[in-house]
This record gives structure tokens, sequence and C-alpha cells, in this order.
């Protein structure tokens, strides 16, 4: 790849996933040279795709990074809206809570097919070029030389101006970050995995309300349902990698939905079920933080690369999708002077980032703690009343995090705010109903003879004796 000698510089998108493919968008959007590199063939040919989850909840994080590169209409006219969940209790009923107001949805959509017209949007551009079945293996991060395995076994080595790692969780990319100093880097796998079921519809519709996102919540174990455009639901099951072996056959994968998800059993099919929970085995879940996002002038990690979260937020690809937006804002402000760019961009949004994984951990432990169908509808219906009756002060959580881009760590901080206002408003509540009750009590004194004798009847009562104590 000649460079150089152009004005515009070389950016090199390691990844073309959903992040990559977006963010290759962006960057031939500013009239930068741009290559993608991408392990796998090109998705747009393939039969059948391999990867995770089948289906996603998109909000206005991504929704906003997809207007930026004016792909928004076309990505939403092609998803299903999901006005509200859908809590399935365990004895089959089916309880709706909106996620706000009228016309306030996200969406479901088909990973592939985003991913596809993501990476044929940003073919669009003549300055962006995608380089499929290009594997990187390891990068100089003096030189910024980039080696590449090819299928046959041949190696590639390219250079770029910039290198921008969109590799997802296990980042190749990332690896050369490891080995600078002051790097900080966590990963976490958690005991949960996860595996995706298929509802076929019935007598062609869908086997359950379409616009929702069916939630299925048992504390330890939970299974989520999103639509999909050929009115099949996919379901992701979740549950302790433990749980899993314990279930060695057919007859016990029924017995145990029997237990917890009945209503599932013939809406996936009871022959299905016992074949298609063994088709693929559980997969895991990873969290990863680390800070900085750069080196340099050379090298930024963005989507999972840079953060990959467990799923319990439904952010994960949003918040992707938002480090776009965040590093296309501060390429504006700094003039495109990478040397500018890539600290602030780490300054700015590391703890963004770090926010929206530490929410996903948070409610992934909340969830699996106490949260079954019952406390689930309670804490959400009292979210909604508080919402309701104060909507300027107190904003559900998820609401900030899902129809806004208020700033991640900013959510979480108004989150507690808010919090500390709700309990002072019930320990002022509570008060003012003991120091009324008082009042009350002390201008209009009771008359005790009248109140002894049917209370300790009552107690009598309650302690079974058949005796009355009134003149002791
Ligand atoms: P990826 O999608 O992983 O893409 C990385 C790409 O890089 C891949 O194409 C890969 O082939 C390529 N690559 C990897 N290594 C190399 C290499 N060495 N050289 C070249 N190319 C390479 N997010 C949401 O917003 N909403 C949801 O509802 C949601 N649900 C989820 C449910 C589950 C069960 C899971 C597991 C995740 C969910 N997510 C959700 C998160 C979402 O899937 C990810 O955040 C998103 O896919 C990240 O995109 P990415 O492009 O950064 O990484
Ligand atoms: C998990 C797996 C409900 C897709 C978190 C809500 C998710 C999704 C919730 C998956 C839950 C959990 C929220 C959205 C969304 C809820 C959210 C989770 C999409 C707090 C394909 N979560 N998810 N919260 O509020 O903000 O409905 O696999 F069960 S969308 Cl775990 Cl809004």
């Amino acid at each position: 790849m000649e460079e150089s000698t152009k004005e515009k510089k070389v950016v090199a998108v390691v990844g073309g996933g959903l992040v990559g493919a977006l963010n290759a968008c962006f960057f031939a959007k500013r009239g930068f040279h741009v290559h993608v590199f991408e392990t796998r063939d090109d998705i747009r040919q393939a039969k059948i795709v391999k990867g995770r989850s089948i289906n996603l909840a998109l909000s206005h994080r991504g929704r906003q990074s997809l207007k930026h590169v004016g792909m928004e209409e076309k990505i939403v006219s092609q998803g299903i809206p999901m006005n509200a969940r859908m809590i399935h209790s365990p004895n089959g009923v089916q309880s709706p809570i909106p996620y706000g107001k009228k016309g306030q949805y996200i969406l479901s959509v088909d990973r592939a097919n985003l991913n596809k017209e993501l990476l044929k949007e940003a073919e669009t551009y003549a300055n962006t070029k995608l380089n499929f079945d290009h594997k990187l293996q390891d990068w100089n991060a003096e030189s910024g030389l980039m080696t590449f395995i090819r299928p046959d076994g041949s190696k590639a080595q390219i250079e770029a101006d910039l290198i921008v790692g969109c590799d997802g969780a296990f980042s190749a990319v990332r690896k050369q970050f490891l080995r600078q100093s002051r790097f900080n880097y966590s990963q976490t796998y958690i005991p949960h995995g996860y595996m995706e079921l298929t509802m076929p519809p019935v007598n062609g519709e869908f086997a359950m309300k379409a616009n929702y996102l069916h939630i299925w919540p048992r504390n330890t174990f939970m299974m989520i349902a999103l639509p999909n455009l050929d009115k099949t639901f996919t379901c992701t099951l979740f549950m302790p990698f433990e749980e899993f072996a314990k279930i060695t056959t057919g007859d016990e994968v029924i017995e145990f939905f029997q237990k917890y998800f009945p209503d599932a059993i013939p809406l996936i099919g009871l022959d299905a079920l016992k074949r298609d929970y063994f088709r693929l085995p559980a997969q895991a879940m990873v969290s990863v933080k680390c800070s900085p996002y750069h080196i340099g002038d050379k090298c930024v990690l963005m989507g999972d690369a840079a953060h990959a979260v467990v799923p319990f937020y439904g952010q994960g690809m949003n918040a992707g999708f938002e480090d776009c937006i965040v590093f296309d804002e501060i390429m504006e402000q700094f003039n495109e002077d990478f040397s500018a760019v890539l600290p602030e961009y780490s300054r700015v949004r590391v703890p963004d980032d770090h926010a929206i994984a530490d929410l996903a951990m948070y409610n992934y432990i909340e969830m699996r703690a106490h949260v079954n169908s019952k406390w689930f509808l309670f804490r959400k219906r009292v979210d909604n009343i508080l919402h309701f009756l104060m909507p300027k002060t107190i904003i559900p959580l998820y609401t900030m995090v899902t129809f806004t881009r208020t700033r991640y760590h900013e959510a979480v901080n108004r989150w507690h705010w808010q919090d500390k206002v709700i309990n002072r408003g019930l320990f002022f509540a509570a008060t003012g109903a003991i120091l009324g009750g008082s009042i009350v009590l002390i201008k209009n004194p009771p008359q005790i003879n009248k109140l002894r004798i049917p209370t300790e009847k009552l107690l009598n009562k309650l302690a079974g004796f058949g005796t009355s104590l009134t003149h002791i």
C-alpha cells in the first residue's frame, strides 16, 4: 500500500464485524484511505454465518451512530420494534412493561444482515477497500507494520498511518498493548453460558406477540427471546455452565423446561427442543476492561476489542457504535491530528465504557441473585411510577442508557444521586407519617379503656389463650 505521497492518511481497520464495518464508513466519509482487514471470508457470499447471537437489540446510541453515516433509516426499516418487555411468569402469565412512552422502542435487528449492510455501505466509498481472508497475526508497535495470514498459509505485510483495532473481544491488535508499560487490563469470564434456540412461526405467524422483548426471569436461569423478520423468535437461554452440564438427555431437557419455562415447550416444539439443545455447546461470556485505548498516534481500539461487556444491558454493540461517533467528534475537534485525537479519545471514552461494563456486570449479578418475574415486574413498575410522578427528577437508569446519549458514567452518577433522593423521600415520608400520626394522637387522645379490651382480646386470640387477661 503506497502512503505518505498523498495528503490523506491510510487507515487500517482490523476486523470487519459490526464496529469495524461502521468505522470504515466514518473514516471513509472523512476522506481517509481505508483498508478493512477481516479474517473471515466475505459474509455476503457465505451461505451460513457462524458467530455470536443471531439478533441484537439496537437502541438510541447505535441508531445515532448509524445516522451519522446515513444508515439509520435502512437498518431501522429492517428491524422489528420492541415497545415493551413481556415478562413470562412460571405459571405462563405474560405481563407487558413498556420501555417508555408510545413510540419509544428498541429494535430487534439481525446481526448478519446488519453486518452485510454495513460492509455494503463501506464499499460504496471509492476510498475504501475491503480485504477478506486477512487474519492479523501480529503488528509492530514501533513501525506500525502489520502481518496478516491468508487461508493458503501465505503472509502479507502491510503498513498504515493508523491502525484501528475492531477485532472483537479476543483482539489480536490488543496483544501489543499488553506489552506496553502502564497499560491496564482485566478480563472476567462469568459462570453463565448461553445457548440459542429457535421458536418457529405457528400457522405462518409469530408464536408469541411480536413487538416485545420476551423475558423469563428465573434467578439463576433466564431466557430472553427477540423476534426475527422471518417470524421466528431467537430464544437465548442463560444459565451456569454447571447446570448446562447436568442436562445430558433429551428427556432431561424437557424436564428442565417443564420446571422453569413450561410455556416455551410447545412453542419451540418438543422434538426440536430435545434436538437443538445438543446441537451446539453453551457459549461463554467475557467482560474485558482496559485502558488506555491507544498507543501513541499509531493505534486505537474500539468496540469489543476495547471493552467486551456481558450482554445483560443489551449495550455491547450500541456502545461500540457510540465509540465511532465519539472518535469522530474528537477528530473534528482536533483537526484529525492523530497525536492529539488518540489520547483525548482514551481520556474521554474509557470512563464511559468502563461504566457500561460495570453496569452490565452489576445487572448480571442482580438478575442472578434475586430477579424472578414478580420482582422484575415490581421494580420496573416502581421505576415507571416514580418517573411518571417526577419526570424531570427521576429517570430510570435503563432509560438514560437505552434512550439517550447521556454519557454512561454520568448516567451512573445520576442513578446514585436519584437513589439518594428516593431514599430521602422515603425517609421523610416515613418520618412525616410518624410525626403526623403522633400529632393526631396527642390532639385526640384515644380513650384507653376503649382500646384496651379489643387489643388484649386480639393478643389473647393470637396467643391462643381462651381466658381473658384484662384484670392482671
Ligand atoms: P465482533 O462483532 O466480534 O467483530 C469482530 C470482527 O473481527 C469479526 O468479524 C472477526 O472475524 C474479526 N477478527 C477477529 N480477529 C481478527 C484478526 N486477528 N484479524 C482480522 N479480523 C479479525 N449488543 C447490543 O448492543 N445489543 C444486544 O442485544 C446484544 N446482545 C448480545 C447477546 C449475546 C449473547 C452476546 C454474546 C453479545 C450481545 N451483544 C449485544 C454484544 C455485541 O454482540 C457485541 O458488542 C458486538 O458484536 C461487538 O462488535 P465488534 O465489531 O466490536 O466485534
Ligand atoms: C440480553 C441478551 C431486560 C439481548 C436487562 C432488560 C439482552 C438483550 C434489561 C440478549 C433484561 C435484562 C435492556 C434493554 C436489553 C430490560 C435493559 C438484554 C437485550 C436493564 C440477544 N436489556 N437486552 N435492561 O430492561 O436496559 O428490558 O441476547 F432481561 S434491551 Cl438482562 Cl432496553
